[in-house]
């Protein structure tokens, strides 16, 4: 197991590296640009040098997160194949800077959803949190209420200008089933995950946040099934998941610490985002609680093991944190509730490795 910690660069991140280096078991982190266009081939000078950056701070570049996939691919349009000729350049492109696995995700037009940024906690702190409620008006309203609550800081996945018209990214989704959606992700992967072999890098779909359809849109990483169906669309190793207790875990239906479990010992989880989420009343309303068990409604020793006994090898990094102790910056990217959770899970893990020593 390697921790990592998410890093926005040294331009975007209010957060310094060093500061990041500091945090006990940290390896490296999980990087990206955020200045290419979604669609285009990733600048080899651009990714030497946050490659250089993180090396230079005694850290590893090994998981890139995410390299976003252009809408007309997963629409499954013509142009798609402009688009995944790109992608297979970018994949070569990391491979030559030393990158193991690139994270990415198949959600139509929004990356994740939150209603709210700042929810307030009885002990003081904030954190994001999802109600139905909030969903419930226009998603150019909603998308506009996300944008105007990032406390200055790019959002991943949010990029102002292609969410500029979000209403009418919606409606090109009208005529799209979810079988559509899947099989237009089928075609994407059966192109990519060759070059991936080739060059060595694995892929990690995210899944849909939150796990369930909204506004209308097809979401088709949801559970168990859709995750099974993924990995036998191209049956590779190199075409796996970026597994995220706190999407997955979002529907109270998904048994997390057996899907956990059943896909870490199929070898399909390269990259693990662990963190908690409290759900609030009957539904499916949740806040994004603190990593540790009690504060949640996830075990999180019990996800830590389910991924120690089958043999998981890869990248995990914290997820999104609360805001604590004051800080003040992009919604669950704070570096105070991150490192303590990074700290916690590899409290966890070392328990894990000493129990099976004894
Ligand atoms: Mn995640």
């Amino acid at each position: 197991m390697k921790m990592t910690m998410r890093w926005y660069g040294k331009n975007d991140d209010p957060i310094k590296i060093e500061n990041i280096r500091q945090v006990p078991g940290m390896t490296g982190v999980v990087g990206a640009l955020f200045d290419v266009p979604v669609g285009e081939v990733w600048p080899e000078d651009k990714i030497q040098a946050l490659k250089a950056d993180v090396v230079a701070a005694g850290l590893e570049l090994e998981v890139i997160e995410s390299v976003n996939i252009h809408e007309d691919i997963k629409l499954g349009l013509p142009s798609r194949d402009k688009y995944i000729e790109n992608y297979k350049e970018t994949i070569r492109r990391l491979a030559k800077i030393g990158i193991k696995v690139i994270c990415y995700n198949f959600m139509p037009v929004f990356d994740w959803m939150k209603t709210e940024m700042a929810y307030q906690l009885e002990d003081g702190s904030n954190t994001m949190a999802f109600f139905l409620e909030g969903v419930q008006k226009s998603a150019a309203e909603v998308a506009q209420d996300v944008l105007s609550k990032n406390e200055g800081t790019i959002l991943p996945g949010w990029e102002p200008e292609r969410l500029a018209d979000v209403t009418k990214l919606i409606d090109l989704y009208q005529e799209v089933t979810e079988d559509d959606l899947r099989a237009n992700l089928k075609y994407f992967l059966e192109q990519i995950i060759p070059v991936c072999e080739e060059v060595d890098i694995k892929m990690g779909i995210h899944p849909d946040d939150p796990p369930y359809s909204i506004f209308g849109l097809p979401r088709i990483v949801k559970n168990r099934e859709d995750l099974d169906f993924i990995c036998n669309a191209v049956d590779s190793p190199y075409n796996g998941i970026t597994f995220c207790t706190g999407s997955i875990g979002e529907d109270p239906d998904n048994d997390l610490v057996a899907i956990v479990a059943e896909f870490a010992k199929r070898d399909r989880i390269p990259f693990a985002h662990v963190r908690n989420v409290k759900f609030i009343g009957e539904g499916k309303d949740c806040y994004e609680s603190a990593h540790y068990s009690p504060y949640g409604s996830h075990d999180m020793f019990k996800i830590m093991e389910a991924l120690y006994d089958n043999g998981f090898d890869g990248y995990i990094r914290p997820d999104h944190g609360r805001m604590i102790w004051g800080e003040v910056g992009r919604p669950g990217y704070g570096l105070y509730d991150r490192a303590l959770g990074a700290m916690y899970l590899t409290g966890l893990w070392e328990a894990l490795e000493k129990r099976q020593v004894n």
